[in-house]
């Protein structure tokens, strides 16, 4: 039987070296799509043992906001299923950058919708999608017909795409998909994000290798999954007889205090915390040094304050079935950060 192709965009980051991981042993032919860069981050891809071209598994240039670069490689490869995870990602630097972030995250998801419309309408084309377009609902628990209200240049991107991938399927009956993901986080969670962030500080402070951890705002909520449950989501999506947009989160939800609290006890490190606001700090009760500080550069224009999501659609339709809580993912990410540093 021929082997199904999928290209995958974002392939440097977090999800798109667990994904083409994963369709590498579902037996797929997968094209790593990746953009132009003066030194093109592979590392992760590396460690997962996906360094050389194989049979199945090679590389493409691709930069999402250059409609020719989309588009001749899915005319020329007609993949079965495309999968688009590029994109600018970290919501504190679209604030910063709001352009460029809409290009990316907007312009660029129209110009992958397009060139598989023009060229190759029977490829299955799968959106990342982000719990960030909710913002602050009144709602305490989100699900697939929770109204949007997005607070960041980065989740309006984000729902303009959302839009799109939908209207591609209604108006032109493609196979086009929404994977509304929760956050989630792994060994390979870029160094900005905030669980990254916390665990590799931690590990850090703990071998005398850095002294002070700088943190935001510590009491916004967020529903943290492991990112190799999350890609198994995204390809069970793609195998639907019908197209449709899914949540996928763990239904729990914690402040960043609770992961420090919770990451710091994985480590045998004793954390209590003192004062309140900016002048809030968090220190170690065994040497009553001062190790964590807020510092307000860290704080965004506006905060998504709570995310909790509920996943009963992808339980029920997707037989998704996540393995991590939120204790093993942060053992996880504690042992490879220990092992790194
Ligand atoms: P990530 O680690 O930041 O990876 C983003 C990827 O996009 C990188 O490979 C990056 O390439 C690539 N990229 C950025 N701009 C590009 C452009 N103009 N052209 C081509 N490639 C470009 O993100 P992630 O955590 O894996 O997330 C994957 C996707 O899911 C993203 O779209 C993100 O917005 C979305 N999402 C993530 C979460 C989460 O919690 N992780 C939740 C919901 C949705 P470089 O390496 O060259 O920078
Ligand atoms: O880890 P974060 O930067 O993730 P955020 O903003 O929730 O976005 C992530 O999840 C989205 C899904 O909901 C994705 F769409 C998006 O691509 C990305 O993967 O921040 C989490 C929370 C925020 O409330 C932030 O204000 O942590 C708070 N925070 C507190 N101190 C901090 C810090 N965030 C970062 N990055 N750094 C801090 O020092």
């Amino acid at each position: 039987m021929k082997k199904k192709v999928a290209i995958v965009t974002g392939a440097s980051g977090q999800d798109g070296a667990y994904l083409i991981k994963l369709l590498l042993k579902k037996n797929y032919k997968v094209v790593a799509a990746l953009r132009r860069n003066s030194n093109i981050n592979t590392s992760r891809l590396t460690s997962l043992g996906l360094e050389h071209v194989t049979s199945n598994f090679s590389k493409a240039e691709i930069e999402l906001t250059e409609f020719t670069n989309c588009a001749n490689l899915i005319s020329k490869l007609k993949p079965s299923e495309f999968y688009n995870l590029a994109a600018q990602s970290f919501v504190k630097t679209s604030f910063d950058q709001p352009i460029y972030t809409t290009h990316v995250n907007s312009l660029g998801v129209l110009n992958c919708l397009e060139s598989i419309r023009n060229f190759s309408p029977k490829t299955k084309f799968y959106q990342a999608s982000t719990s960030e377009m909710y913002g602050n609902p009144i709602n305490k628990i989100m699900n697939e017909k929770t109204e949007f209200a997005p607070i960041s240049p980065y989740a309006v991107s984000k729902l303009y795409s959302y839009h799109m991938t939908k209207l591609y399927r209604q108006a032109y009956n493609l196979f086009c998909v929404n994977g509304i993901l929760f956050n989630h986080e792994s060994p390979f969670r870029g160094q900005e994000f905030v669980t990254q962030k916390i665990i590799t500080s931690l590990v850090k402070i703990k071998k005398n290798k850095q002294k002070f951890l700088l943190l935001g705002n510590l009491d916004s909520y967020r529903d943290w999954g492991h990112a190799k449950d999350y890609v198994d989501a995204m390809w069970l999506m793609m195998q639907q007889k019908k197209p449709s947009d899914y949540v996928i989160s763990t239904g729990k939800t914690y402040t960043i205090r609770d992961f420090v609290n919770r990451s710091s006890k994985y480590l045998k490190m004793n954390i209590a915390w003192k004062g309140s606001g900016l002048n809030e700090i968090g220190y170690d009760t065994r040497t009553n040094k001062e190790i964590i500080k807020i510092n307000k550069q860290f704080y965004r224009p506006a905060e998504v304050n709570y995310l909790r999501g509920d996943p009963t659609k992808a339980k029920k339709e997707l037989k998704w079935r996540p393995k991590y809580n939120l204790d093993s993912l942060i053992a996880d990410m504690c042992d490879a950060a220990l092992e790194k540093y």
